[in-house]
Formats: structure tokens, sequence, C-alpha cells
């Protein structure tokens, strides 16, 4: 039994609604079927179009048949317009569980019923690039999931990133249009590394605090599964006696929150443009479910102007020093979609899809929003988008709304308005359910304004570059140093490279060095030092490492030491790791004092040519002499070895490997004693002399510093 199936029939009551839905709309493709045509008649070939033929020379093709002509045209018309931004997407299917109820600011059952476990569908994505760019680009990531609850669907449409690069939603266009490609030449895909991204944020102060989060690691996370999620604007709860809070909303990664460094992150977008896709999917078939923490931070309505910036303002975050998160709920992914496209690329979210007890605020941006999803379905996905499978709510959708393209739904009787003589379908009250708007008392000047605290675009930004450690703070200055050194224009880097002196003066000096441009000599904004909690993500991590879901590669030839060999790759196993064997051919291996018969070696998962350390967090180098004397000589394996270092990822060798560790570290700066100890060398862990019972145990990996930047 598949995963998948296993995971159905574990799903029962709630949360397995949704999937029994989508059953009923599924078909599974068998060899017992017949091909037939999109009206159900069986077809006698799928291979030849009707044609004239004699004497056995091929004739003219016949435009009367039907069947081939319906294949070209459903083809013809396979595609419909991409996202215009967050085209490239991956999602799953989970279920979202409530361990505290938080009826005191809220009535919506999805978060105040404990008994609950509601079905939901995530979809990730990177923003600026198209459907078909690499995934480990440099960019914000969408955290898209939606609630199917009991009261109609709930979309939380957030990023990894808890800011926004705009303040008031007029401007999206500009911004994204800013960072696209640009216009003439449709260059660069999928980067924010070109003159109009930069020219636009330096001449559009609002965006700063958002490109210090998108210049840190926080922009190349290392999976979709090791990432925050937030719902940036700032929603509102009403609870019971009609009281309001404003809300956040935050997804905390039970695995932490991990990245690459930029130069693995760089290489696989070549190497392996599907890495995130893949990793998610990887996951979950392998039981491995991501889970992350839900939370909310909560402000009371009368507590609205106490704080030193606006907190309508998406550009700006509630520091969990002064206003800490509540976590109260657990989401987790642990069903893979059966078909991309009717699943992953037609869901469609909206910022308005909210349960009754949970609404808007007046975030001039979310009210923006509201209105672009509704819009952007309709030109993607037509009028009925939310009759599609994947939309649908599991509550029943009882309305007038009536025809236009797509109409899948049939709906009996003879009135299609309201009221009608037979109070057909009336409006829920209160009691039954019905959305409330609590009442609220609005006057004002009608202008185009906003907050005076809306002008403070710095004091947040200075915030999240001070509260991050260093290597963290040195990989901001090399992203900008890339970034600004893809921009030809200079007023571009020059510019830029003076505004980050309104930061932090050495980050805009080391910057300005790096790309040319005239190095500030004071700051031009006081750095006020603050910092705040769980701004690095080097804070946001679990209370115990773990190695489980993580990718090793053991890397073996013939002759290799198969005790330690078959000892690691139980261990790592145990730990919920995921072991592949690399070895210089995909066909047998064998290991020292066997002879080379079939069966008698191990059958590798990957070549050294066909994977690179890139795809992986760790690797191991068993002993064994015969498997050195290749190694040694491989200047692949070296390669591996050396880029897994620079990588600062975890790196072990027993037995004679301890040799190719100190040949390939020869020229990186890391020592290896005489008797083959290493020192000087994080995370690189050798045993010479090795016994099989050292191996056993519990297994991290640990991955910290500046790496090839
Ligand atoms: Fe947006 C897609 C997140 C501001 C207009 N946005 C989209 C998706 C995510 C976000 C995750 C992909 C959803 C999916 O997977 O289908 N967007 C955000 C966040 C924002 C934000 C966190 C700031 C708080 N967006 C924003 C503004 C506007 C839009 C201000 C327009 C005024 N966003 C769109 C869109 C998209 C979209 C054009 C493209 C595809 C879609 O909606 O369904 O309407």
């Amino acid at each position: 039994m598949s995963v998948v199936d296993k995971v159905k029939n574990m799903v029962s009551g709630e949360k397995g609604r949704k999937v029994a839905q989508l059953d009923s709309v599924s078909q599974t493709v068998s060899k017992d079927d017949r091909i037939t045509t999109d009206f159900g008649v069986k077809q006698p070939t799928a291979d030849e179009w009707l044609r004239v033929s004699r004497d056995d020379k091929t004739g003219p093709m016949l435009l009367e048949d039907s069947y081939a002509r319906e294949r070209i045209h459903r083809f013809d018309h396979e595609r419909i317009p991409e996202r215009v931004v967050h085209a490239r997407g991956a999602g799953a299917f989970g279920n979202f569980r409530l361990f505290e109820s938080a009826e005191d600011v809220t009535f919506a059952p999805v978060l105040t019923d404990t008994s609950r476990e509601t079905p939901v569908f995530v979809r990730f994505s990177t923003v600026q690039g198209s459907r078909g760019s690499a995934d480990t680009v440099r960019d914000v990531r969408g955290f898209a999931v939606k609630f199917y609850t009991q009261e109609g669907n709930w979309d939380i449409v957030g990023n990894n990133i808890p800011v926004f690069f705009i303040q008031d939603a007029i401007k999206f266009p500009d911004v994204v249009h800013a960072v696209k490609p640009e216009p003439h030449n449709e260059v660069p895909q999928a980067q924010s590394a070109h003159n109009n991204f930069w020219d636009f944020v330096y001449m559009h102060e609002e965006a700063t605090h958002m490109y210090m989060w998108t210049m840190s690691d926080r922009a190349i996370p290392r999976s979709y599964r090791m990432m925050q999620g937030f719902g940036v604007n700032t929603f509102t709860l009403i609870n019971k006696n009609g009281e309001r809070h404003f809300v956040k909303f935050h997804f905390t990664p039970e695995l932490g929150v991990h990245s690459f460094v930029w130069d693995e992150a760089l290489k696989l977008a070549g190497q392996d443009p599907d890495f995130h896709r893949k990793d998610l999917w990887e996951a979950i078939e392998n039981g491995a479910y991501p889970k992350w923490k839900f939370g909310i931070q909560t402000i009371p309505e009368s507590k609205e102007h106490d704080f030193d910036f606006d907190i309508l303002d998406a550009t700006k975050m509630w520091p969990e020093d002064i206003i800490p998160v509540r976590y109260i709920g657990e989401l987790e992914l642990n069903r893979n979609v059966d078909e991309y496209f009717p699943q992953t690329e037609q869901v469609a979210f909206c910022t308005a899809h909210l349960p009754p007890g949970i609404g808007v605020s007046d975030d001039p941006l979310l009210q923006g929003r509201s209105f672009s999803y509704f819009d952007t379905q309709l030109s993607r996905l037509g009028v009925n988008w939310q009759e599609l499978p994947i939309n649908k709510p599991v509550c029943p959708v009882m309305n007038f709304n009536r025809d236009g393209q797509g109409r899948h739904q049939i709906t009996k009787g003879t009135v299609n308005y309201w009221p009608n003589r037979f109070e057909a379908r009336p409006p829920a009250t209160l009691q039954e359910g019905a959305y409330l708007d609590p009442p609220q008392s609005v006057q004002g000047i009608k202008a185009r304004t906003k907050s005076a605290k809306f002008r403070d675009h710095y004091n947040q930004a200075q915030l999240f570059y001070n509260s991050l450690s260093p290597p963290e703070k040195s990989h901001v200055a090399a992203a900008f140093a890339f970034e600004l050194d893809h921009c030809e224009d200079t007023i571009v880097y020059e510019r830029m490279s003076q505004r980050l002196a309104d930061i932090d003066l050495e980050l805009a000096q080391n910057v300005a060095e790096m790309v040319g441009g005239t190095k500030p000599t004071k700051a031009t904004r006081n750095n006020h030092g603050k910092r705040a909690k769980n701004l690095s993500q080097t804070e946001v991590q679990p209370n115990k490492p773990t190695i489980a879901s993580r990718r090793v590669a053991i890397i073996i030839a013939d002759g290799f030491d198969k005790v330690t060999y078959e000892a690691i790759t139980t261990t790592l196993k145990a730990s919920g790791a995921l072991p592949f064997t690399i070895a210089p051919r995909r066909s047998e291996i064998f290991p020292a004092g066997v002879e080379k018969m079939p069966r008698n070696g191990v059958q590798p998962d990957h070549h050294l040519e066909g994977m690179r350390s890139t795809m992986f967090d760790a690797i191991f180098v068993p002993g064994g002499a015969g498997s050195l004397e290749t190694l040694r000589k491989s200047g692949r394996a070296i390669h591996w070895v050396r880029e897994a270092f620079g990588h600062l990822k975890a790196i072990g060798a027993t037995g004679e490997a301890v040799q190719l560790l100190s040949q390939a570290f020869a020229l990186s700066g890391v020592k290896l004693s005489n008797d083959n100890k290493v020192v000087e060398s994080y995370g690189v862990v050798t045993i010479a002399d090795v016994a099989p019972d050292s191996l056993k145990g519990t297994v991290t990996i640990a991955k910290e510093g500046t790496g090839f930047l």
C-alpha cells in the first residue's frame, strides 16, 4: 500500500472531508481502461491520423478525423495564464489541529474547537520567476494556506518574510514591474539583481526593511519545510462578546529555519532546478511529514495606537519581545497531490476568504489585496474558479450566482433570485452562523494619506540587521555585493551604497568597496543599536537538533569497508535521515575482501557525476584501502569533499578515508594532525581507527559560519 493510500485510510472524520470530496471527482488510470474521446467513445488507435493510402504509399490526412483534431485542440489549449507573481510553486495537502482554544479573542470554530481537524492545502512559491524557473533563487517564498473549514474556506496568503515592500496596494504594479525581468529584453529571470529593482527600491524608501530581509539568508531557504510562514498583513479576530483584536498569523517550522549558503543556491539553480519541489515531495512520500506550530500575536482594539509603529503598516513586524506569539495549533502536510495542474496550479487563494470570527483590518495593503486576488482568478481560471475541485469548500455553497464559463454546479428549481415567493435560500442569521461585520464607527476626511508613523522606514530595518548573528550579517553584505554587481548603471549602485549608511555604516562601507561605489565615511542615520528576538534565524530552532529527513551521501568505491558502511547506514536510518550511496559508477560496487561477483556488492543510488554535493546535507566516507586509492585519484570525489566543506556541511570519514579528507583540505586551510584527528575544522569528524560501535548513537547536523559566500 502506498503512503498516500495509507494516509487516505488513516483519514477519518473532518480532515477526511476534503480528500473524500476530491476522490469523488478523481479517476485512476488503469490498464483495464480503453482510450476514448472526451465524449466517451472508445477509439481504435491513438497513433494514426485517418488518411487515404494506396499501394503502401502514405496519402493525405483527412480533416474528418475528429478524434485526432480533438487531441490537437485539447493540446493547443493546455496552458492557462500563469500567475503574474508566484508563478512557480509546489503544493501539498495536510491538516490543521488546534491544541488550545483562542475563544477569548475569536468565535471562529477553526480557532476554538480543539476536537476538530481541519483539512488544508498549502502552496509554496517563489515570486519573481516564471513557472519554469529554478527553486533555489534569491527571492521571497510564498506560503499560502487554504483551510477547508466547516464554515467556509479560510485562506492565509502569506510569505516566509513577515513584512512587505510596500504599504499601499496601489503601488503593487510598480514593485512587481521593477523586480520582474526588464521590459526591453526580458532579463533577468527569477532575480532581483538588476538595475530596475535597485533603482526602484532606492527611490522607494518604504521597501528598505523588506530588502534587508531579502538580502538575508531567509531568501535562500534550504527547504520549504524549514521556513517560517507569516500572514504579513494585520487581520482582526472577533469574540463572542463582539470585542475585536488585531492579529498577525505565524507558522513556525518544527525543523527550525535553515538556509543554503549563496554558492550552494546558485549552483543548485542549474544542477537541480526542482530542488525544493522534490524535497517537499520526497519528505511526504517518506512519511517525514513537515509540521509547523501555528501562532497568533494579538493586540486589543483599544491599544491600536500604543506602539511607535503603525500596527496596520505591512512594512513593520510586531516585535516578539513586546507582543509574544501565542502558539495554539499545528499544521502538518501529509499527502502529495495526485495531479499538479488541477491541484497545485488551479488552486486559487484570496485574502478575503475569511470565516465568521476572523476579519480584515484597515491595513491599506490588505484592503487592495482582497480586490486583486478575486480579480486575478477571473483571468486565470474564469468566473467559476471557486467551483474547481481544489477550491471548492467542504461546506455547502448556496446562492444565486449563476452561469458563466465552465459552470459545474447544477441547481434545480424555478427561481434564481432572492427574495423569492418560496423563501428559498434566505440569508443566514447570526445564530445560524452568518458572517459578522462588527459595527464600527468611521469618520474622517476623504484623502490619499496614511498616519505619520507610516513614514518611518529605518527603525525596523536597523532592528532586523542588528539582530543578526555575525555570519548572517556577512551574508547580507555579500548578497548586496552580488546584487549591485549585476547593476551596470553607476547611479544605481552608487546610490544604494550610500543608502546602506542609513542602516549600518560598516555594512555600507563593505558593500561600497565591493561594488565600486563611493565608500561612505559617516552614518547618514544613527543606528539605534536595538535588537529583537527571533529575527535571527539562528534563534528559530527546535529545542533538540534533528537529522530527520536530511540527505546524507555515503561515498564509496571498490574495496570499501563494508562494516563501517553498514553501521553508518543503519545509524542514519534509525535517526530518520535519508542515506544515499554514491560511487564512481552506478553499477555494483564491491567491498574489500569479496569476489567481484554479481550481488556480492552494493548497488549505489547515484554516481559522482550524476549528483553533486549540493544535493546533500552531509557526506560520509567509509574507509577501505582500495576505495581510497580510487577516490583520491578522482578530481570529482575531491571536489565533492571540498565543496561540501565550503558549504558548511558536516563531513565524516573513517579509516583510510581520513586521508582523502586531508588531501581534499590541503588547500583549504583545514589542518589534520599527524594522527589524523581533525583540528581547527568545524563540522568535520574523523576516526582513523574505527570501531563499528563508535558509529552508533544520535547523529545531528550542524551548519554555522559563512561558507563560500
Ligand atoms: Fe500577493 C499571489 C503573498 C501582496 C496580488 N501573493 C500571491 C501568492 C502569495 C502572495 C503567497 C501566491 C498564492 C498562490 O500560491 O496561488 N502578496 C502576498 C503577500 C503580500 C502580497 C504576503 C503582502 C502582504 N499581492 C500583494 C498585493 C497585491 C497582490 C499588494 C495586489 C494589490 N498576489 C497578487 C496577485 C496574485 C498574488 C496578482 C498572483 C496570483 C494570485 O494572486 O493568485 O493577485
